[in-house]
């Protein structure tokens, strides 16, 4: 009796003491990482000022290595409302809800590094964000990414001619797939939990994504050739569901964003920096071996009428303008 006397009142004045411990709500996140990866990485960031920019009144809960899925699912249930709260994701994904998001994650949109930074600085996209949130219902807070994508395949491929026919994963949007078969592979859209069996059964011949990807779901062990294309600097945006974002207060919709914001820009400068580390890291351990290709330039000038096409087709020829022009 005494001794349970003694715990409820250590709870009281525990209580009395911290009245901000117990959340208002609690916000289910995806990764299909672990902790190690970039994402998950920039999901702990967002979580940890998001906290403490709500006086603690929200609680996170991060789910990691697929166990909802890959972003394809997520984006559906960012959409529905349901299972997933927030998730950092690749436009391309979001095809299907916004046919305009895909533009951000084009192949060859960016020039170099800074370009891509001076864009994410920026409010151009802000057009394509309008049009998640209309659409999609997903809100927009902040832009992680920064991972160089590369071409990842099990034979080697040094230039156009090996390129040619080459049976080759990408991500679900349709410019995705126009853009290489204008470069003369064959793409075809696959989920992305499938890729690796995929590659291992020689259904395909490889895919095209970033270091801390393919080190983190070990693809180097199907698909060990890496082929310096450069093709895309990835924007990937860190989004929550309009379901979730009409339950904060006006206050905590601006604490959330200000966080997403923050570990956004956290997360690309984390990926942008380990992203030639993690190629080496590879190349070291003899997991992959890395290969130029020749004359890059030449495929700018081949994608380039697709990128515009594109653009016209989505009304949206002033955005790439805009974007190429920075
Ligand atoms: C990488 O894991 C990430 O860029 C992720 O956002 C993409 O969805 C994925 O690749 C993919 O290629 O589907």
């Amino acid at each position: 009796k005494k001794a349970t006397r003694l715990v409820q009142g250590a709870m009281l004045a525990a209580a009395v003491a911290a009245p901000a411990a117990a959340a208002d709500m609690t916000l289910r996140g995806a990764s299909m990482f672990d902790e190690e990866h970039a994402f998950t990485k920039t999901l702990r960031e967002f979580e940890r000022l998001a906290t403490e920019y709500t006086g603690g009144a929200l609680d996170f809960d991060l789910r990691l290595n697929g166990e909802l899925g890959v972003e394809k699912d997520h984006v559906t249930y960012l959409n529905q409302g349901v299972a997933v709260d927030y998730a950092i994701m690749a436009p391309s994904n979001m095809a299907t809800f916004a046919p305009s998001a895909p533009l951000m994650d084009m192949p060859f949109l960016f020039r170099d590094p800074e370009h891509w930074n001076k864009v994410l600085s920026s409010d151009v996209l802000a057009p394509l964000e309008r049009q998640l949130a209309e659409k999609a219902d997903i809100i927009v807070l902040g832009y992680a990414g920064g991972g160089v994508r590369n071409l990842v395949s099990r034979k080697p491929i040094r230039n156009l001619e090996d390129l040619k026919g080459h049976r080759m994963r990408v991500m679900g949007a349709p410019i995705q797939a126009r853009i290489f078969k204008a470069l003369g592979a064959a793409p075809a859209a696959i989920a992305y939990n499938e890729v690796y069996n995929a590659i291992q059964t020689g259904v395909i011949d490889g895919f095209e994504n970033e270091a801390a990807s393919i080190q983190n779901l070990r693809f180097y062990e199907v698909a060990p050739y890496v082929t310096l294309t450069k093709h895309t600097i990835t924007v990937r945006p860190l989004v929550m569901s309009g379901t979730a974002w009409r339950k904060l207060t006006p206050e905590q919709q601006e604490a959330v964003k200000r966080a997403g914001r923050e570990a956004g820009a956290f997360g690309r400068e984390l990926e942008s920096r380990e992203d030639g580390i993690k190629l080496k890291q590879m190349a070291d351990a003899g997991q992959i071996e890395i290969l130029e290709f020749e004359n890059r330039d030449k495929l700018l000038d081949m994608v380039k009428p697709v990128q515009d096409a594109y653009a016209q087709e989505l009304g949206a020829s002033d955005l790439l303008a805009a974007i190429r022009g920075m």
